[in-house]
């Protein structure tokens, strides 16, 4: 683990008036009702949201309205219900669409998650796509649900799986890409940004890099679509997964981006009602795109719920989330730095997300975020699903502070302020 050079933010008073004019953060925290809610008798401090984000009103009133007024199954009944409920279903999908800029509608399968999008490709594509003196390329840095299902249909097919190394700064190691990427690359699966180091990928090259080769690029977009502006026709890429519930979505509800033209070719993942045009005893005619991938009664309420959000991200500007969680993020990092025994993870503000992973001295993380706790303030500790990289850097566990469009400069001063009484409750 080390700490870049030169991270350290210059201005501290400049960094706040950037991250207070970026967003109206007073306006949106009034819309989420969760932060009025006292934790251990102290006013909460959310700093968990790389792991799963807070509702506004707006997502939850969309929701709570959608099963007052509309609840029906869809893409069925001739009935009031069922034909609303599929018109909103089906809208909130070309929202989707509109929000990471695909060329259609139909590019946009719903999951329940990110790891079910990333599953999805590996069962779909990857089992019918790959064999033996094949490769799959990840990197070091993965969560593990863009590294476990390429090891399963590694086995599966006799693929071999290979990790592009991370540095010791936390940035891929761009100088070795030539060597991980080969004309026996068949797919580059990585991710845009790291959930541990913060670290944001140069996400266009590496989706070049691996068509220059024959490759297809799949983009694990879980910490990126969330805070920055994504553009699926800028990047290039055939695959985005994401998850609504990091988002001001609900949780059950996740995003597959595929480009159509492997859409089509896919087989279905999983069989089922609604995914079929035809069904006879002995053989099965497959829906169109996207809704041959979508097996069963979905999550309506959820998708709905997951318009509602991006919807509301679109308002506020995508540009404007980065710069908040930019500015947030250096601040924390020098606050941070200014506790003795605190070590920080990753690369330098500029080129990180809202997402800091720390030490402090020899105190384990989970104690830390115990202590943290009883102040009202959440933060994770752990491997946050990337014991690899943890592995990579000799570490057991991290703490980890992760912000979002309603976080404040005031809740990075407490989260520091209460590091230096765990500092005392531990005598170090
Ligand atoms: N990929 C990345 C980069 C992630 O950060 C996560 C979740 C996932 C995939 C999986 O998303 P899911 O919605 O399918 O679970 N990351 C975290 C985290 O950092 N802490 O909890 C979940």
């Amino acid at each position: 683990m080390q700490l870049s050079e030169g991270d350290r933010a210059v201005n501290t008073v400049e960094d706040r008036i950037i991250s207070t004019t970026a967003l109206d953060v007073e306006a949106i925290r009034a819309d989420f009702p969760i932060l009025e809610v006292k934790v251990r008798g102290k006013s909460l401090v959310y700093l968990d949201n790389a792991a799963s984000s807070q509702k506004p009103r707006q997502v939850i009133e969309t929701i709570n309205a959608y099963y007052r007024e509309l609840n029906a199954n869809v893409h069925r009944g001739i009935h009031y219900l069922s034909e609303e409920s599929t018109r909103r279903y089906e809208a909130a999908r070309a929202s989707v669409a509109r929000f990471i800029n695909a060329r259609s509608d139909r590019e946009i399968i719903w999951t329940r998650n990110t790891t079910e999008a990333i599953n999805l490709v590996a069962y779909s594509w990857g089992l019918t796509h790959l064999g033996p003196g094949d490769e799959i390329l990840v990197t070091e840095m993965e969560h593990h649900s863009n590294l476990v299902p390429w090891q399963i249909v590694a086995e599966r097919t006799g693929a071999t799986l290979r990790h592009l190394p991370v540095d010791d700064r936390g940035y891929l190691r761009m100088d070795l890409l030539d060597r991980f990427l080969t004309e026996r690359t068949k797919l580059f699966a990585f991710t845009a940004m790291s959930n541990v180091l913060g670290t944001v990928n140069p996400v266009a090259d590496l989706v070049a890099a691996a068509h220059s080769v024959g490759a297809l690029a799949l983009v694990d977009g879980a910490q990126s679509v969330p805070h920055m502006p994504v553009d699926v026709q800028a990047l290039g890429c055939d695959f985005l997964a994401f998850s609504g519930h990091k988002m001001c979505g609900p949780t059950g509800i996740g995003v597959l981006y595929g480009r159509r033209e492997l859409l089509e070719e896919m087989p279905p993942f999983m069989g089922g009602g609604d995914m079929i045009r035809e069904v006879h005893l002995d053989r099965t005619e497959w829906n169109d795109v996207p809704w041959k991938f979508e097996a069963g009664t979905p999550a309506i309420a959820q998708a709905i719920g997951l318009g509602a959000a991006v919807e509301y991200l679109s308002q506020l500007g995508m540009e404007n989330v980065l710069a908040h969680e930019r500015a947030l993020v250096r601040y924390a990092m020098e606050r941070l730095q200014d506790v003795e025994g605190v070590r920080i993870l990753g690369p330098r503000p500029e080129d990180r997300g809202g997402v800091v992973s720390f030490t402090l001295g020899d105190i384990h993380p989970h104690d830390i975020a115990a202590l943290l706790d009883a102040e009202g303030i959440a933060i994770r500790a752990g491997y946050h699903c990337a014991q690899p990289l943890h592995e990579r850097y000799g570490l057991g566990a991290t703490a980890r502070a992760s912000f979002y469009i309603y976080n404040t400069p005031e809740e990075i001063d407490r989260l520091a302020q209460a590091l230096e009484k765990v500092k005392v409750v531990f005598a170090v």
